[in-house]
């Protein structure tokens, strides 16, 4: 049995808890999610993915049953690597810490948690200025050095948006989350694999948004074969980068691509120094990402 791994997203209504799990984990447009709002979520809403052999389970709870999470239902909690409390940005100190409360009193409680890792995301930061996303955070630590002042309680806290700006911060900050929990040398990229990533960056770099590309006609432009022309767009598909048309002959760069190409162009003339680059990584943890069927957890 390979080893299984929990990730925990919760917080009050209407936070931003579903739209974050579809625009990263379920490729959703963020535009549109921004425009048309999610129906509530009922009960826990459960993704499972296979990721570096483990088995990863993301549970979104909704937000409407909070008290039964903190009560009747916490078991929920029990072996979480992660949870991670989100907010809107806009709500108040007082509820934003009496909610990290429960969630510190959950990991007090079980001994399962004493390794889980508590992060908490200030989502829909586009809608405030940087100074009051630094007020908001400042707060929250002081009140917690002031609630606990010799040992501390350490969280990490993030400003989120699924906003353009905001887009691939907010996804680099997810992935370095998810990285945090798998041994370093699961994620490392080997030099081939490394490779196909710039290979991969290249096409998306040296494609022109609301372009139909014809698939015969992009083994030229990229001076590949068919075939390995075909191995990186089916992982552009999986990444979300690009979308087929017309029975696969042609393709076209996605939303997603056309917030990633807006600072690739200077990468890609420098590709060497990006070895360690968070698009590398990011592209690297999500093409190992696989969706796997309810049934099968
Ligand atoms: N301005 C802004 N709105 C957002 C953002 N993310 C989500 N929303 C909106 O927040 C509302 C609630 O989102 P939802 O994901 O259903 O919240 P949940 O109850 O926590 O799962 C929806 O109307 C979304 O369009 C964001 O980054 N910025
Ligand atoms: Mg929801």
């Amino acid at each position: 049995m390979t080893n299984k791994k929990k990730i925990i997203l919760v917080g009050p209504p209407a936070a931003g808890k579903t739209t974050i799990t579809k625009v990263f984990f379920q490729k959703s447009n963020p535009k549109i999610l921004l425009e048309k709002p999610l129906e509530p979520t009922r009960g826990v809403h459960t993704s499972l993915f296979s990721l570096f052999n483990s088995e990863l389970g993301i549970f979104d709870l909704a937000g409407q049953e909070n008290q039964n999470w903190f009560s009747k239902d916490n078991d929920i909690f029990e072996h979480s690597n992660i949870i991670t409390c989100i907010f809107d940005i806009n709500s108040s100190l007082e509820n934003i810490t009496s909610f990290l409360n429960n969630i510190i009193d959950i990991k007090a409680k079980f001994d399962s948690l004493s390794e889980c890792k508590i992060f908490s995301f200030l989502h829909k930061i586009d809608t405030v200025d940087n100074s009051y996303l630094n007020e908001k955070i400042n707060a929250i630590k002081n009140y917690y050095k002031r609630k606990f002042p010799s040992n501390g309680f350490y969280m990490e806290i993030f400003g989120t948006s699924i906003a353009k700006e905001n887009y691939y911060p907010t996804f680099h900050i997810l992935s370095n989350i998810l990285i945090s929990i798998y041994p370093e040398d699961n994620a490392s990229i080997n030099l081939s694999e490394y490779e196909n990533i710039k290979q991969d960056l290249k096409i998306i770099a040296n494609c022109k948004l609301s372009v139909k590309y014809k698939v015969l006609n992009l083994s030229n432009k990229f001076n590949l074969s068919f075939d390995v022309l075909k191995f990186h767009l089916e992982r552009l598909d999986k990444l979300g980068m690009i979308e087929y048309l017309s029975y696969k002959n042609f393709i076209r760069l996605t939303y997603r691509s056309e917030l990633l190409k807006k600072d690739l162009k200077k990468e890609i003339d420098d590709m060497d120094k990006i070895r360690e680059d968070n698009d590398i990584k990011l592209f690297n943890i999500f093409l190992n990402l696989n969706k796997i069927p309810l049934s099968d957890f």
